[in-house]
């Protein structure tokens, strides 16, 4: 996987790149790059934005801004898939991060201020990715959001090769939350862990942990 993200603070992911699940991505092949509007942007004194046409508060994004970074990253030949963060978008779940996951390149449009001139949506896109029901003030948070469920999917990402495959959401959990965890001590405060779990059954306990994950998917549905 390589991913580019665009982006007008760069800066904003130097935390980011130095996580350790993504480090290991990295070490194991996969790239992460985040590219300036500014450094391609053909306008004056790194002009990247502009006024609404019809009025309206805010700045918008330029389409050609936008068009001339991609050009400057991936030249004329193809171009990868194409994700633009926008609250509007496709709501971000493990079956989106799983078909991301596989692209061979992946770009995502990062902005800020009132948005993106909406013909990048419509033509410079392929995808309109949200990370829930909300308002953020830009897309620098989503990206990385987008970025961490997909890098952590990556060769190496994870310390323990299993650590993501029983997890919440997951097909091995049938796309269900996870069961809860309990370590040491066995009693704290009067608060016990459930005996099951030092039962030795094991048998016993994976049965317990199946019921854990379709009540707590349940009360999630009810919600
Ligand atoms: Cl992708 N962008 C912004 N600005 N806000 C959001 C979002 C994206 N997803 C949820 N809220």
């Amino acid at each position: 996987m390589n991913l580019d993200i665009f982006t007008l603070f760069p800066e904003a992911f130097d935390w980011f790149r130095e996580q350790r699940p993504v480090r290991k991505a990295i070490e194991n092949g996969a790239s992460f790059n985040t590219r300036d509007y500014r450094e391609w942007t053909p306008l004056k004194g790194g002009r990247v934005d502009d006024s609404p046409y019809g009025g309206g508060a805010g700045m918008v994004l330029r389409v050609d801004v936008v068009d001339a970074a991609l050009n400057g990253v991936y030249g004329d030949g193809d171009r990868p898939r194409t994700v633009v963060l926008t609250p509007a978008g496709r709501n971000l779940d493990e079956s989106l991060v799983t078909e991301l996951a596989a692209e061979p390149t992946l770009a995502l449009l990062s902005g800020r201020y009132e948005g993106f001139d909406h013909r990048v949506h419509e033509h410079l896109a392929d995808d309109e990715v949200s990370i829930g029901e909300y308002v953020l003030a830009g897309g620098e948070l989503p990206a990385m959001v987008v970025a961490d469920t997909i890098m952590r999917r990556l060769p190496g990402a994870l310390g323990d090769a299993e650590s993501a495959v029983e997890e919440s959401f997951s097909d091995a959990l049938d796309g269900l939350p996870e069961y809860p965890h309990y370590t040491r001590p066995p009693e704290y405060r009067g608060w016990k862990i459930p005996e099951v779990l030092i039962s030795g059954d094991h048998g016993k306990v994976r049965e317990w942990r199946q019921e854990q994950s379709i009540s707590r998917g349940e009360a999630r549905e009810g919600r």
